[in-house]
């Protein structure tokens, strides 16, 4: 007898047709209360409701201070600018973003294994974890752009194979984000309903999805109902404070048209029960810089 090859069910269909609105099939908070670690059972109850958790200083200024030292050293740095891992604004040509920094920066590999990180990143997913990606997302004074509407699951999930909704990410502030600077912006309920795009995945898409999203897009229309239904928060906080939000939020940020840079460093966690597979609705592979393949606990 023959069996067909073992198939991971496909919860979250995208990139069809038509645009489909779908509810979550997972939990949001994996682990059961009174797990052990530095989030408390309101920090969680919290983040199950809305979809995220700010955190005041999870880092000190004396270590706000190394990390955007380490921050300024690597986009000053000639060969991380040739690197394939930096992202370049498409008009100032300046550094966008830079992937991997956990693997390219000693430094950054630290902050991605300190357990005010990781603790609370196994607290949300309930399991060990390890990085499917991070990067810092430098946001320049005088005409970043920003980051067009998107649930970073949908695309993890399309281009790079993650299963289910078992993933976070904390994006901790190396310099102030004010009102103004480009800061980021949830709609808090959002992670509840998957918005499976419209439209196929070109190959090589993520070359030009860094610098401007296309593919995997949620339409106005999509958009209105969800912001009806939710609101819009914005994230303002000192260099320090961190915002961990689920895979599936709505997300984004404007330009940044002020002289103050808005740099974070992003780091996005995933349970090591939820490794990815092949892509689902994509016909390649993204490169491992983006979408890890290496499943090794970190912490
Ligand atoms: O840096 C930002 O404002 C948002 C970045 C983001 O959503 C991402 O990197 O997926
Ligand atoms: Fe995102």
């Amino acid at each position: 007898m023959t069996t067909a090859p073992e198939r991971t069910a496909d919860l979250y269909p995208t990139r069809g047709t038509e645009e489909v609105l779908i509810d979550r099939k997972d939990p949001v908070v994996w682990s059961a209360p009174g797990t052990p670690g530095p989030f408390t059972d309101e920090d969680l109850a919290a983040f199950e409701r809305d979809g995220f958790r700010a955190v005041d200083e999870l880092i000190t200024p004396d270590e706000v201070s190394t990390y955007h030292a380490e921050l300024e050293r690597l986009i000053n740095d000639p060969e991380m600018r040739a690197d394939e891992r930096s992202i370049v604004e498409p008009r100032s040509r300046e550094i966008r973003s830079i992937f991997e920094v956990h693997k390219i920066s000693e430094v950054f590999a630290r902050l991605a294994a300190d357990p005010r990180v990781v603790g609370r990143a196994r607290q949300i997913l309930g399991s060990d974890v390890y990085v499917h990606q991070s990067r810092i997302n430098v946001k320049p004074g005088f005409g970043a752009s920003g980051f067009y509407w998107h649930s970073d699951f949908e695309t993890w999930h399309a281009e790079d194979g993650l299963p289910n909704m078992r993933t976070v990410s904390v994006s901790i502030a190396l310099t102030r984000n004010y009102d103004t600077n480009g800061g980021l912006m949830i709609m808090p309920g959002s992670h509840r309903t998957f918005l499976g795009c419209a439209g196929a995945t070109p190959k090589d898409n993520y070359k030009k999805s860094l610098q401007m999203q296309d593919a995997g897009t949620p339409s106005d229309e999509a958009l209105t109902k969800l912001a009806s239904a939710y609101g819009i928060r914005l994230f303002t906080g000192e260099a320090g404070s961190a915002t961990w939000f689920d895979c599936n939020a709505m997300h984004g940020s404007g330009d940044n048209i002020t002289p103050y840079p808005r740099s974070n460093v992003f780091i996005v966690f995933n349970s090591v029960e939820n490794t990815a597979v092949e892509p689902f609705a994509a016909p390649v592979r993204r490169p491992e810089f983006i979408g890890a393949r290496d499943f090794t606990p970190i912490g």
